[in-house]
């Protein structure tokens, strides 16, 4: 019978923190395509794929994460999570909770998250606060909210969150056979880097499992993590937080990452670099992806294509190498940019031309002869 997957708990369930008697709350995350991108490829010389995160259950990587967060705090007996969130968070835990019949709590930048974001978390019934003030400043309220009162916190300080995450590290290996040289992502928070480097680690040595026995390594090595920040909310780039981080991207308009630490870390000892880039870069890179690689991402997810691009143009991208970039989040989660982006090529182009209800008048205005 073919394999149906189950979900990276229970795929991956030797190498993560459940036991048997664990519950798990699942809604079939991960085992999200690995597409080759055809035009990166030709640009850099090299083999490229994108790890293609928007096809989870709630449109982003997050969801990886929160299937853990979201079984531990069943576990646990929490009847409420909180979390604060530039969106795809808040979307994430809300759907999860709901699957657990627990209740949510996001916190949010007040004007900065996308509609498909909030319509998320609207549409799952979460309690959303509005905060004035950044996604930095959410955080806090959030981490002290949980210190304080009985809500479960699930944002990636939460350490189940990083362990749900790193299994996009073990499908990429899963797939190609090994790590890649390369393993490109946008860091915001710095969750994302901080999982993916365990996971390729983990993979690529001997493992206690969960149940005790131990697990060969899986790959010969490890990749390095090259990680792109928006030049607006770049505070690893610079070596210190952003008060006021900017940026179209406001899935990464974070100014003092979480997992500040664990994302040097990733980058020192994989021998990555972690860098910026302009929200025009982001802009260009989101439209590279869903004009020539058929790939559709919000701004933020584009980063990672923007660094390589930016790389590229730089000569610093090894040709021959073969390389992995994450796009994170789905493109419907933030529309806008799409009509905006095609318009500035062709200012016709997202209005659709019209035409009599005829054949000969659709063919004609398609050009076909
Ligand atoms: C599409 O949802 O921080 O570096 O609150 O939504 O692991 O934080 C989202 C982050 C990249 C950055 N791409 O990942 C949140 C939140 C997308 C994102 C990131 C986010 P991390």
């Amino acid at each position: 019978m073919a394999h149906v997957w189950q979900g990276v708990i229970n795929e991956y369930k030797d190498r993560l923190p459940v036991t048997k008697q664990t519950e798990v709350i699942t809604m079939g995350e991960g085992g999200t395509p690995l597409i080759q991108a055809r035009a990166l490829s030709e640009l850099t010389g090299s083999t490229v794929w994108l790890k293609f995160e928007g096809m989870n259950p709630t449109g982003s990587f997050k969801d990886r994460g929160m299937t853990m967060a979201i079984t531990k705090a069943k576990e646990s007996g929490a009847k409420a999570v909180v979390c604060a969130s530039t969106g795809n968070t808040s979307a994430s835990a809300a759907a999860y909770a709901k699957q657990a019949g627990m209740r949510s709590a996001v916190l949010v930048p007040e004007g900065k998250i996308s509609m498909g974001k909030m319509s998320q978390a609207v549409a799952h019934g979460a309690d959303i606060i509005q905060i004035d003030g950044n996604f930095d400043n959410c955080l806090e309220v959030a981490r002290k909210l949980s210190e304080s009162y009985p809500v479960f916190l699930v944002n990636s300080v939460n350490p189940y969150r990083i362990e749900g995450q790193k299994t996009a590290a073990f499908e990429v290996v899963d797939t190609l056979g090994d790590a890649p040289d390369i393993h490109v992502l946008p860091v915001g928070n710095a969750g994302n880097i901080t999982a993916y480097w365990k996971g390729y680690r983990e993979y690529a040595q001997e493992t206690p499992a969960t149940s005790g026995e131990t697990l060969p390594a899986v790959s010969t090595r490890t990749p390095a993590m090259w990680g792109f920040q928006a030049e607006g909310a770049a505070p690893l780039v610079l070596g210190h937080p952003v008060t006021e981080p900017e940026t179209i991207a406001t899935a990464i308009r974070i100014g003092n990452p979480a997992s500040w630490d664990t994302a040097i870390a990733a980058r020192d000892e994989s021998g990555g670099l972690i860098d910026s880039v302009s929200d025009v870069e982001i802009l260009e890179a989101h439209r590279w992806l869903s004009s020539r690689e058929g790939v559709f991402v919000e701004p933020g997810s584009a980063s990672g294509v923007a660094g390589l691009l930016k790389k590229a143009r730089a000569g610093e991208v090894p040709r021959d190498a073969t390389i992995v970039v994450t796009v994170t989040g789905h493109g419907l989660k933030d529309p806008q940019w799409a009509i905006k982006g095609a318009e500035a090529e062709d200012p016709t182009a997202a209005e659709p031309k019209r035409v009599a209800f005829d054949v000969v008048s659709v063919a004609s205005a398609l050009g076909l002869e």
